[in-house]
Protein backbone atom coordinates (compact mmCIF):
# COMPACT_ATOMS: atom_id res chain seq x y z
CA UNK A 1 0.00 0.00 0.00
CA UNK A 2 1.28 3.60 -0.98
CA UNK A 3 1.54 6.09 2.23
CA UNK A 4 -1.11 8.05 0.82
CA UNK A 5 -3.77 4.71 0.79
CA UNK A 6 -3.92 4.87 4.54
CA UNK A 7 -5.18 8.26 4.82
CA UNK A 8 -9.11 8.72 5.75
CA UNK A 9 -11.37 10.19 3.29
CA UNK A 10 -11.72 13.37 6.02
CA UNK A 11 -9.27 16.40 5.70
CA UNK A 12 -7.67 17.90 8.60
CA UNK A 13 -8.80 20.97 10.19
CA UNK A 14 -5.40 21.99 11.31
CA UNK A 15 -3.82 25.35 10.79
CA UNK A 16 -1.89 25.92 7.37
CA UNK A 17 2.08 25.09 8.36
CA UNK A 18 0.79 23.08 11.26
CA UNK A 19 3.59 20.01 12.39
CA UNK A 20 0.74 17.88 12.67
CA UNK A 21 0.60 17.50 8.72
CA UNK A 22 4.26 16.58 8.90
CA UNK A 23 3.84 13.70 10.99
CA UNK A 24 0.99 12.18 9.46
CA UNK A 25 2.74 12.20 6.19
CA UNK A 26 5.44 10.50 8.29
CA UNK A 27 3.55 7.45 9.97
CA UNK A 28 1.36 6.98 6.73
CA UNK A 29 5.09 6.56 5.10
CA UNK A 30 6.17 4.28 8.14
CA UNK A 31 2.83 2.40 8.24
CA UNK A 32 3.75 1.64 3.89
CA UNK A 33 7.22 1.05 4.42
CA UNK A 34 6.15 -1.71 7.42
CA UNK A 35 3.07 -2.71 4.79
CA UNK A 36 1.01 -2.92 7.91
CA UNK A 37 -2.69 -3.91 7.26
CA UNK A 38 -5.19 -0.60 8.23
CA UNK A 39 -6.80 -3.19 10.12
CA UNK A 40 -4.08 -4.42 12.32
CA UNK A 41 -3.36 -0.76 13.28
CA UNK A 42 -4.80 1.15 16.23
CA UNK A 43 -4.36 5.11 16.85
CA UNK A 44 -4.79 5.96 20.11
CA UNK A 45 -5.02 9.67 21.45
CA UNK A 46 -6.13 12.12 24.67
CA UNK A 47 -7.63 15.36 23.38
CA UNK A 48 -5.52 18.37 21.94
CA UNK A 49 -5.10 18.96 18.35
CA UNK A 50 -2.54 16.11 18.08
CA UNK A 51 -5.12 13.85 19.08
CA UNK A 52 -7.35 14.53 16.04
CA UNK A 53 -4.98 12.59 13.60
CA UNK A 54 -6.46 9.38 14.98
CA UNK A 55 -9.37 10.59 12.77
CA UNK A 56 -7.40 10.95 9.65
CA UNK A 57 -5.59 8.06 9.44
CA UNK A 58 -7.80 4.59 7.86
CA UNK A 59 -6.80 2.50 10.86
CA UNK A 60 -8.46 1.76 13.35
CA UNK A 61 -8.68 4.97 16.34
CA UNK A 62 -9.57 5.72 19.68
CA UNK A 63 -9.77 9.81 20.86
CA UNK A 64 -10.13 9.14 24.25
CA UNK A 65 -9.64 11.36 27.55
CA UNK A 66 -7.11 14.33 27.73
CA UNK A 67 -3.95 12.58 29.49
CA UNK A 68 -5.57 8.85 29.19
CA UNK A 69 -4.52 7.87 25.77
CA UNK A 70 -1.32 5.53 27.33
CA UNK A 71 -3.61 3.14 29.32
CA UNK A 72 -6.16 2.84 26.62
CA UNK A 73 -3.46 1.65 24.22
CA UNK A 74 -1.79 -0.51 26.87
CA UNK A 75 -4.85 -2.13 27.45
CA UNK A 76 -5.98 -3.20 23.72
CA UNK A 77 -2.10 -4.36 23.15
CA UNK A 78 -2.78 -6.45 26.08
CA UNK A 79 -5.84 -7.68 25.31
CA UNK A 80 -5.22 -8.02 21.41
CA UNK A 81 -1.23 -8.77 21.13
CA UNK A 82 -1.36 -9.30 17.54
CA UNK A 83 -2.29 -5.24 16.90
CA UNK A 84 -0.06 -2.62 16.43
CA UNK A 85 -0.98 0.12 18.87
CA UNK A 86 0.81 3.81 18.28
CA UNK A 87 -0.43 5.56 21.43
CA UNK A 88 0.00 9.31 20.59
CA UNK A 89 -0.32 12.58 22.57
CA UNK A 90 0.47 16.61 22.69
CA UNK A 91 3.06 17.90 25.06
CA UNK A 92 0.40 18.94 27.36
CA UNK A 93 -1.38 16.25 27.05
CA UNK A 94 1.28 13.89 27.90
CA UNK A 95 3.79 15.36 29.96
CA UNK A 96 1.13 17.46 31.64
CA UNK A 97 -2.35 16.04 32.88
CA UNK A 98 -0.81 12.67 31.82
CA UNK A 99 2.79 12.47 33.01
CA UNK A 100 1.64 9.97 35.65
CA UNK A 101 0.43 7.35 33.12
CA UNK A 102 3.87 8.30 31.19
CA UNK A 103 6.19 6.89 34.14
CA UNK A 104 4.23 4.12 34.90
CA UNK A 105 3.85 2.57 31.54
CA UNK A 106 7.67 3.39 31.29
CA UNK A 107 7.72 0.41 34.09
CA UNK A 108 5.49 -2.21 32.30
CA UNK A 109 7.08 -2.13 28.89
CA UNK A 110 3.64 -2.69 27.13
CA UNK A 111 5.10 -3.70 23.48
CA UNK A 112 3.39 -0.10 21.81
CA UNK A 113 5.11 2.77 19.95
CA UNK A 114 4.35 6.21 22.29
CA UNK A 115 4.72 9.65 19.89
CA UNK A 116 4.54 13.08 21.51
CA UNK A 117 3.77 15.95 19.21
CA UNK A 118 5.96 18.24 21.31
CA UNK A 119 4.97 22.00 19.84
CA UNK A 120 5.86 23.33 23.61
CA UNK A 121 2.49 25.32 23.73
CA UNK A 122 -0.85 24.24 24.24
CA UNK A 123 -2.13 24.60 20.89
CA UNK A 124 -5.76 23.79 20.86
CA UNK A 125 -6.40 26.07 23.96
CA UNK A 126 -5.23 29.12 22.41
CA UNK A 127 -1.42 28.94 23.06
CA UNK A 128 -0.86 28.19 26.75
CA UNK A 129 2.87 26.97 28.17
CA UNK A 130 2.93 23.68 27.91
CA UNK A 131 5.15 21.92 29.99
CA UNK A 132 8.09 21.40 27.56
CA UNK A 133 8.52 24.90 27.27
CA UNK A 134 11.53 26.65 28.12
CA UNK A 135 12.01 28.59 31.49
CA UNK A 136 11.62 32.33 30.28
CA UNK A 137 10.52 31.63 27.13
CA UNK A 138 7.36 33.88 25.89
CA UNK A 139 5.63 32.53 22.40
CA UNK A 140 2.75 35.34 21.60
CA UNK A 141 -0.02 33.74 23.42
CA UNK A 142 1.64 33.89 27.30
CA UNK A 143 1.15 37.32 28.77
CA UNK A 144 4.51 37.64 30.70
CA UNK A 145 7.64 34.79 30.31
CA UNK A 146 7.06 31.14 31.07
CA UNK A 147 7.64 31.22 35.32
CA UNK A 148 8.08 27.47 35.17
CA UNK A 149 11.32 25.51 34.09
CA UNK A 150 10.52 22.36 31.19
CA UNK A 151 10.58 18.74 32.05
CA UNK A 152 12.83 17.00 29.82
CA UNK A 153 10.73 14.35 27.74
CA UNK A 154 14.03 11.82 26.93
CA UNK A 155 14.84 11.94 30.33
CA UNK A 156 11.68 11.30 31.58
CA UNK A 157 11.43 8.37 29.30
CA UNK A 158 14.87 7.12 30.46
CA UNK A 159 13.87 7.55 33.92
CA UNK A 160 10.36 5.16 33.58
CA UNK A 161 12.14 2.93 32.04
CA UNK A 162 11.51 3.29 28.17
CA UNK A 163 13.24 0.01 26.50
CA UNK A 164 13.55 2.81 23.01
CA UNK A 165 13.77 6.38 23.19
CA UNK A 166 14.05 8.53 19.70
CA UNK A 167 13.50 12.31 18.92
CA UNK A 168 12.42 13.63 15.23
CA UNK A 169 11.42 16.70 13.70
CA UNK A 170 7.65 16.73 12.42
CA UNK A 171 9.15 18.55 8.63
CA UNK A 172 11.78 15.94 8.75
CA UNK A 173 9.76 13.78 6.44
CA UNK A 174 12.22 10.24 5.60
CA UNK A 175 13.99 10.48 8.95
CA UNK A 176 11.02 10.90 11.23
CA UNK A 177 9.20 7.96 8.81
CA UNK A 178 12.20 5.64 9.66
CA UNK A 179 12.22 6.57 13.54
CA UNK A 180 8.68 5.78 13.87
CA UNK A 181 8.94 2.76 11.66
CA UNK A 182 11.88 1.69 14.00
CA UNK A 183 9.80 2.62 17.19
CA UNK A 184 6.68 -0.09 16.10
CA UNK A 185 9.52 -3.29 14.89
CA UNK A 186 10.99 -2.07 18.65
CA UNK A 187 9.80 -5.34 20.80
CA UNK A 188 8.70 -2.90 24.04
CA UNK A 189 7.71 0.48 24.57
CA UNK A 190 9.12 2.90 21.91
CA UNK A 191 9.23 6.52 22.71
CA UNK A 192 9.52 9.37 20.03
CA UNK A 193 9.64 12.65 20.80
CA UNK A 194 8.59 14.62 17.77
CA UNK A 195 9.21 18.36 17.52
CA UNK A 196 6.65 20.51 15.61
CA UNK A 197 5.91 24.14 14.99
CA UNK A 198 2.45 25.26 16.18
CA UNK A 199 2.67 28.24 13.71
CA UNK A 200 -0.50 29.70 15.18
CA UNK A 201 0.73 30.13 19.46
CA UNK A 202 4.88 29.62 18.85
CA UNK A 203 6.30 31.76 17.26
CA UNK A 204 9.83 31.33 18.30
CA UNK A 205 10.00 27.47 17.76
CA UNK A 206 8.90 27.68 13.83
CA UNK A 207 9.58 25.50 11.33
CA UNK A 208 12.80 27.30 10.23
CA UNK A 209 14.26 27.48 13.69
CA UNK A 210 14.13 24.31 14.07
CA UNK A 211 15.29 23.29 10.57
CA UNK A 212 18.31 25.13 11.03
CA UNK A 213 19.10 23.50 14.90
CA UNK A 214 18.43 19.33 14.37
CA UNK A 215 21.33 17.46 13.01
CA UNK A 216 21.50 13.48 12.73
CA UNK A 217 22.64 11.96 15.73
CA UNK A 218 23.32 8.45 13.58
CA UNK A 219 25.84 10.54 11.84
CA UNK A 220 28.02 11.25 14.48
CA UNK A 221 28.73 7.29 15.77
CA UNK A 222 26.47 7.72 19.09
CA UNK A 223 25.36 4.13 19.37
CA UNK A 224 22.21 3.96 21.13
CA UNK A 225 22.71 0.56 22.06
CA UNK A 226 25.77 0.83 23.95
CA UNK A 227 23.93 1.20 27.55
CA UNK A 228 26.33 4.18 27.87
CA UNK A 229 23.80 6.33 30.51
CA UNK A 230 26.22 9.30 30.29
CA UNK A 231 27.15 9.88 26.54
CA UNK A 232 22.61 9.58 26.43
CA UNK A 233 21.82 12.06 29.28
CA UNK A 234 24.45 14.17 28.16
CA UNK A 235 22.99 14.25 24.10
CA UNK A 236 19.72 14.15 24.87
CA UNK A 237 20.29 17.26 27.08
CA UNK A 238 21.82 19.15 23.99
CA UNK A 239 19.24 21.92 23.80
CA UNK A 240 19.92 25.40 21.35
CA UNK A 241 21.90 26.02 18.82
CA UNK A 242 22.33 22.35 17.68
CA UNK A 243 19.60 19.77 18.34
CA UNK A 244 20.33 15.76 17.83
CA UNK A 245 17.65 13.78 16.35
CA UNK A 246 17.61 10.45 15.85
CA UNK A 247 17.57 6.99 18.59
CA UNK A 248 19.18 8.01 22.18
CA UNK A 249 18.67 4.98 23.71
CA UNK A 250 17.79 0.71 22.52
CA UNK A 251 17.58 -2.07 25.33
CA UNK A 252 15.58 -5.43 25.22
CA UNK A 253 13.85 -6.37 28.28
CA UNK A 254 10.69 -8.84 28.82
CA UNK A 255 7.58 -6.79 27.95
CA UNK A 256 4.36 -7.06 30.01
CA UNK A 257 2.66 -9.54 28.22
CA UNK A 258 5.61 -11.25 27.81
CA UNK A 259 6.11 -11.27 31.88
CA UNK A 260 1.90 -11.81 32.20
CA UNK A 261 1.52 -14.38 29.63
CA UNK A 262 -0.80 -13.99 25.81
CA UNK A 263 -4.32 -14.39 26.80
CA UNK A 264 -5.67 -17.10 25.20
CA UNK A 265 -7.10 -16.67 21.47
CA UNK A 266 -10.80 -15.84 21.60
CA UNK A 267 -11.15 -15.46 24.89
CA UNK A 268 -13.03 -12.55 26.32
CA UNK A 269 -12.42 -13.30 29.59
CA UNK A 270 -8.83 -13.12 29.08
CA UNK A 271 -9.36 -10.27 26.95
CA UNK A 272 -11.30 -8.34 29.68
CA UNK A 273 -8.52 -8.77 32.13
CA UNK A 274 -6.19 -7.20 30.10
CA UNK A 275 -7.84 -4.24 29.66
CA UNK A 276 -8.34 -4.16 33.14
CA UNK A 277 -5.00 -4.94 34.17
CA UNK A 278 -3.85 -2.06 32.04
CA UNK A 279 -6.39 0.44 33.71
CA UNK A 280 -6.12 -0.46 37.27
CA UNK A 281 -2.23 -0.01 37.43
CA UNK A 282 -2.05 3.50 35.54
C1 LIG B 1 -9.62 17.01 31.85
C2 LIG B 1 -9.38 18.11 30.86
N1 LIG B 1 -8.71 19.22 31.26
C3 LIG B 1 -8.49 20.23 30.38
C4 LIG B 1 -8.97 20.15 29.11
C5 LIG B 1 -8.77 21.31 28.16
N2 LIG B 1 -7.76 21.02 27.15
C6 LIG B 1 -8.10 20.55 25.93
S1 LIG B 1 -6.78 20.34 24.94
C7 LIG B 1 -5.72 20.90 26.16
C8 LIG B 1 -4.24 21.01 25.95
C9 LIG B 1 -3.77 20.63 24.61
O1 LIG B 1 -2.39 20.84 24.49
P1 LIG B 1 -1.44 19.70 23.99
O2 LIG B 1 -1.67 18.45 24.73
O3 LIG B 1 -0.06 20.25 23.99
O4 LIG B 1 -1.96 19.44 22.49
P2 LIG B 1 -1.87 20.39 21.20
O5 LIG B 1 -3.22 21.02 21.07
O6 LIG B 1 -0.78 21.38 21.40
O7 LIG B 1 -1.59 19.42 20.09
C10 LIG B 1 -6.42 21.23 27.31
C11 LIG B 1 -5.79 21.78 28.54
C12 LIG B 1 -9.67 18.98 28.73
N3 LIG B 1 -10.14 18.82 27.47
N4 LIG B 1 -9.87 17.99 29.62
MG1 LIG C 1 1.09 21.00 22.47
Amino acid sequence: MKPKAYRSELSPDWCPGCGNFGIVAALTRAFAELGLSPERAVLVSGIGCSAKTVHYLRSYGLHTLHGRGLPVAQGIKLARPELTVVALAGDGDGMGIGAGHFVGAGRRNVDLTYLLFNNQVYGMTKGQAAPTLDFGARPKGLARPNPQGPVHPLWLAFASGYTFIARGFAFDLAGLAGLIAEAIRHPGLAFVDVLQPCPTYNDLHTREWFAERVYDLGATGYDPAAGDVAAFAEKAGEWGERIPVGVFWRRRRPTFGEVLGAPAEGDPLARAEGLLAAHHLG
